[in-house]
C-alpha cells in the first residue's frame, strides 16, 4: 500500500508542487459517515486552507471516489450556518434562538450544573447521547474518549442501537459474532441476493465486487419493498412486503431441502439444532410465504430452486431488512441459510452484513468502564422520548448530545421534542450546526469536522482500519469531541489522570490489542500509510475453525435467544403492526422511509444543493394505492397514524409495491412543515438487540385540501 506521490512529513500528509509551483500539502484521512464503506480520502491543503477532497486511488474499496454526498464535505464545513461559536439559548426550547458566549462561560456553566445535578439526583441523572454523526472511535460513536468522563462521573449508560443492534444480535445469536463474509469476497459468488440492501445509495463501493461477480457469470437478485436504484440494475427483483422476509428464506429452504440440496456434511459437522430447524422449514411452503410475503408462490420456488443448484450463493443484507419488529430474526435465519447449503464453507458464500465484529481493537482499554463508581443504568438510544418522559429514580436531568440529530432521527418525534422542551432538562448539544437537536439545547458547543480533528476509523463494509489526520485548523472556536471534554474534565477539577490522554495516546492505547488480527497494526504505520488491512488469514473464511458460539457450531437453536425468552429454534416473527389486525386495518399503508441518495441521515439535510435534489419530502405510492384514495401525482399529502403526522409531496409509482408508502429518511424536519417520518414511528423495540422498528410502521395518506 505503498504512498508513493509526494514528501512524506510525519503526520503531517505529503507535499506536492501544484502548477502553478506552490507547495501543496496532501493529508490522508477517512470518511466519518455512518456508511459500510469506510472510504479513505486524501484532503489537499494549501496556504493552509482545504481546496480539494477526492478518494484516495490506492484504497482497494474506495479506489479513488467517495460518492455524491461526501463530494460536497468542504462545501459543507464552510456553509454560512455552521457553529463556529459556543451559544447559550435565549428563546425558548425549540425555538433556536441564542446568543454567542465564551468557551470560559460556556465550560463554567456546564461544570455547574452537572456538579449540582450529581449531588442532587446522582450521576445517573446525566445522558451522554452519542449518535452517529461520526464513526470515529476517538470523536464519535459511543463518544470513546468523552465515555470515560462520563465513567467518571458515573452517568447513565448509552446503548447506541438505533442502527443495526437487532441484525446484530440475530447474528450474535447463530454465528457468534456480528461478523460474517468480507464483502470483497461477494466477487467470487456465483449468485448474489441483495436483500433488503440498496448499496448504490447507501455505500456503492461493494457495487464494483458485484460486478466483477457478474461478470464471472453471477446472477444478482434484489429482494426489497422498492424498485431501488439497486434493484433496477438486478438481474431480477422480488418485491415482498415489508417484515416478511424470514418467511420468504424459510420457504427457499423449503424448496432447497425439498430438493435434497442440503449439505449434510456441514450440518453434521458444524451445526446445531439441525432436526428442530428442519421442522420449522417444513413450516413454510412457498405457497404459505406467498400469502404472507404478497410474492407470487413460483417466483419463490424458482428462487429457492436457484439456490438449491447455485455454489456459493451470497446473501449481502443490511440494516434495511432489520427495522421490523422481526429484525433480529431474519439475521438468524439469513444467517441460517448458508448453513443449510454449506456456503459457509467455500469462499463467496455465506452472508455479509457487516464487518464490525471482526475488529479487534482494545475498546475495554478506551471506554475504561472501570472507572465507574459501581454499576449504572443503560438508557436505549432509540427510546428518548421515554428516557426523557417517563424513566425515573432518578429522572434525566441533564442530556449531552454529541454527533447526533434525535429530534429528526428518532422514533416517536412528537415524544422526543415534548421530552427535549422539558424545562428542568439542561441539554448541551455538541454540533456542527443548528439542526432540529439543537434548537432545543441550552448550550450548543461547536464542533470540529472530520478533516479538522484527529480520529481512527474501521470500516463496517470492509476489513481495513483507517487513520485521519488533521488537514488544517478548526474554524473559529470549534473543537474537537476529545478536547472539548478535557477541557471540561479540567474545569470540573476531576483528577483521573486518564481523562487527560492525548488523542495519539489514545489510539495507541485502541491500538494495543494482542490479538492476532491487529498483529503489526501501529499507529505509526497508519499514518504513514493512512490504511491497513486487518491481519485477517486470506483466503478469509470467518468460520473455516468453527463458530465463536457457546457449541462451537452454527446455532440453529440459540441458548442466547432462549435466554432473552424468544423462540429459541429461528423463525418468522411477524411485523407488529400486521399482527394488530385493528391497526393493520385502520392504517393500511406499510410505511418505509429508508436512505435518501442525497443524505446521509441527517447529516447534509442543510446542503442547499443536496437539499434542491433531494427535491424535498416525498412519498412514493403504487397507482392502485393512489387511485383508491383519490390522489394524484405531485400533490401535497399527510402521511399520518396515531401517534402524529408528516406532510409530504406524493409520487404515484409502481417502483413501490401496492400496500407500502415509501418516503426517506435525513430530511430536517424544520425545512419540512415541523415534521418528518419518524413522527409516525413508533417507540418499541425490535425481538432481539432492542433496536428501532422504523419500518413496522402503519399509516393512511390523505389529502391536504388547498387553502
Ligand atoms: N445515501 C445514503 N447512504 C447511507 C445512509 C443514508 O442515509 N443515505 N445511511 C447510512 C446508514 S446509517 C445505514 S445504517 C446504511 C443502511 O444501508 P441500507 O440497509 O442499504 O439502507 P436502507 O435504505 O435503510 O435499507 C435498504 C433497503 O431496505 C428496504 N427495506 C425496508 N424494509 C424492508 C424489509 O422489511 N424487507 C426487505 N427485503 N427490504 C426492506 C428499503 O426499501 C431499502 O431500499 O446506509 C448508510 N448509507
Ligand atoms: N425514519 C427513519 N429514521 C432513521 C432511520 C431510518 O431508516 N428511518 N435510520 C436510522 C439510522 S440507521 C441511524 S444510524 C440514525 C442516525 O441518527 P443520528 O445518529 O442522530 O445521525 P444524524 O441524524 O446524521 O446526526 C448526526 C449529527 O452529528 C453531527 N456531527 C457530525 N460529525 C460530528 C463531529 O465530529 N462531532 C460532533 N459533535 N457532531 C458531529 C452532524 O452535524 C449531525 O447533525 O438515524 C436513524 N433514523
Ligand atoms: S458516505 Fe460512504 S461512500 Fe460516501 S465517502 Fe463516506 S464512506 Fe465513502
Ligand atoms: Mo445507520
Amino acid at each position: 500500500m505503498a504512498q508513493t506521490r509526494g514528501v512524506r512529513r510525519a503526520g503531517e500528509g505529503f507535499e506536492m508542487g501544484d502548477a502553478q509551483g506552490r507547495a501543496d500539502l496532501r493529508v490522508l484521512g477517512a470518511c466519518p459517515l455512518d456508511c459500510p464503506d469506510g472510504c479513505s480520502w486524501v484532503v489537499t491543503v494549501r496556504d493552509g486552507r482545504a481546496v480539494g477532497l477526492r478518494g484516495n486511488p490506492d484504497h482497494p474499496y474506495t479506489r479513488g471516489a467517495l460518492c455524491t454526498k461526501v463530494n460536497r464535505w468542504l462545501e459543507r464545513a464552510g456553509q454560512e450556518d455552521r457553529v463556529l461559536y459556543p451559544l447559550r439559548r435565549v428563546g425558548r426550547k425549540g425555538e433556536g434562538r441564542f446568543r454567542r458566549i465564551g468557551w470560559d462561560e460556556a465550560l463554567d456553566e456546564i461544570a455547574g450544573r452537572l456538579d449540582g445535578i450529581v449531588r442532587e439526583h446522582g450521576g445517573e441523572a446525566i445522558w451522554p447521547y452519542w449518535g452517529t454523526g461520526t464513526l470515529g472511535y476517538l470523536q464519535g460513536l459511543e463518544g470513546y474518549a468523552g465515555r470515560r468522563f462520563f465513567n467518571v462521573l458515573g452517568a447513565s449508560a448509552h446503548s447506541a442501537n438505533i442502527c443495526s443492534a437487532a441484525g446484530s444480535a440475530g447474528l450474535e445469536a447463530t454465528l457468534g459474532s456480528a461478523g460474517g463474509m468480507d464483502p470483497e469476497d461477494l466477487a467470487h459468488a456465483k449468485l448474489i441476493l441483495l436483500w433488503g440492501t440498496n448499496p448504490l445509495t447507501t455505500g456503492h463501493h461493494v457495487w464494483k465486487f458485484v460486478q466483477e461477480a457478474r461478470r464471472a457469470g453471477a446472477r444478482i437478485v434484489a429482494i426489497d419493498p422498492v424498485r431501488t436504484r439497486t434493484a433496477q440494475q438486478a438481474d431480477a427483483h422480488l418485491a415482498p412486503l415489508p417484515g416478511t422476509d424470514a418467511a420468504l428464506a424459510l420457504a427457499l429452504l423449503n424448496v432447497i431441502v425439498g430438493m435434497g440440496a442440503q449439505d449434510d456434511a456441514f450440518l453434521e459437522r458444524h451445526t446445531r439444532g439441525w432436526e428442530e430447524f428442519r421442522e420449522r422449514i417444513a413450516e413454510f411452503p412457498p405457497e404459505r410465504a406467498a400469502e404472507i410475503t404478497g410474492l407470487p408462490a413460483a417466483d419463490i420456488a424458482a428462487l429457492g430452486a436457484e439456490i438449491a443448484r447455485t455454489r456459493p450463493t451470497a446473501i449481502r443484507a443490511t440494516q434495511g431488512v432489520q427495522r421490523n419488529a422481526g429484525g433480529g430474526s431474519v439475521l438468524r435465519v439469513l444467517a441460517s441459510l448458508p448453513g443449510v447449503t454449506g456456503d459457509w464453507a467455500r469462499l463467496g458464500g455465506g452472508l455479509a452484513f457487516s464487518t464490525s465484529g471482526h475488529v479487534k481493537l482494545n475498546k475495554a482499554a478506551l471506554y475504561r468502564d472501570d472507572l465507574r463508581p459501581g454499576p449504572v443504568r443503560t438508557l436505549s438510544m432509540s427510546r428518548l422520548g421515554e428516557g426523557l418522559l417517563d424513566v425515573q429514580d432518578p429522572p434525566v436531568k441533564a442530556l449531552f448530545v454529541i454527533a447526533a440529530n434525535p429530534a429528526a432521527s428518532t422514533p416517536h418525534q412528537g415524544r422526543v421534542r415534548r421530552g427535549l422542551a422539558r424545562e428542568d432538562l439542561f441539554t448541551v448539544v455538541m454540533e456542527q450546526f443548528p439542526t432540529d437537536t439543537a434548537d432545543y439545547a441550552d448550550i450548543v458547543l461547536p464542533a470540529t469536522a472530520q478533516h479538522e480533528h484527529a480520529d481512527l476509523h474501521e470500516g463496517y463494509g470492509h476489513l481495513y482500519l483507517t487513520w485521519n489526520d488533521p488537514a488544517v485548523a478548526p474554524p473559529g472556536e470549534c473543537l474537537p469531541t476529545t478536547e472539548t471534554f478535557r477541557r471540561l474534565a479540567r474545569r470540573m477539577g476531576l483528577n483521573e489522570p486518564s481523562l487527560y490522554d492525548s488523542d495519539e495516546s489514545l489510539a495507541e492505547q485502541l491500538l494495543a490489542s494482542d490479538h492476532p488480527w491487529m498483529a503489526g497494526i501501529t499507529l505509526d504505520r497508519l499514518r504513514k500509510e493512512g490504511f491497513v488491512r486487518m491481519s485477517v488469514p486470506d483466503p478469509f473464511l470467518p468460520y473455516a475453525d468453527g463458530f465463536p458460539t457457546p457449541s462451537g457450531r452454527l446455532e440453529f437453536r440459540s441458548g442466547l435467544a432462549e435466554a432473552v425468552g424468544r423462540d429459541p429454534v429461528a423463525g418468522y416473527t411477524p411485523p407488529a403492526e400486521v399482527a394488530d389486525a385493528a391497526r393493520a386495518e385502520r392504517y393500511p399503508l406499510a410505511l418505509i422511509s429508508a436512505a435518501s441518495h442525497e443524505f446521509l441521515n441527517t447529516t447534509f439535510g442543510n446542503n442547499p444543493e443536496l437539499r434542491r435534489r433531494s427535491g424535498g419530502l416525498t412519498v412514493r405510492l403504487h397507482p392502485d394505492d393512489a387511485a383508491a384514495r383519490g390522489l394524484a401525482a405531485g400533490q401535497r399529502v399527510r402521511v399520518g397514524n396515531d401517534r402524529g403526522a408528516f406532510e409530504a409531496v406524493l409520487d404515484v409509482t409502481d417502483r413501490v409495491r401496492p400496500g407500502v408508502a415509501a418516503t426517506t429518511k435525513g430530511h430536517w424536519a424544520k425545512f419540512a412543515g415541523g415534521a418528518n417520518a419518524n413522527a409516525v414511528v413508533d417507540e418499541r423495540d425490535t425481538d432481539l438487540g432492542g433496536g428501532p422498528v422504523f419500518h413496522d410502521t402503519r399509516v393512511e395518506v390523505r389529502a391536504i385540501p388547498a387553502d
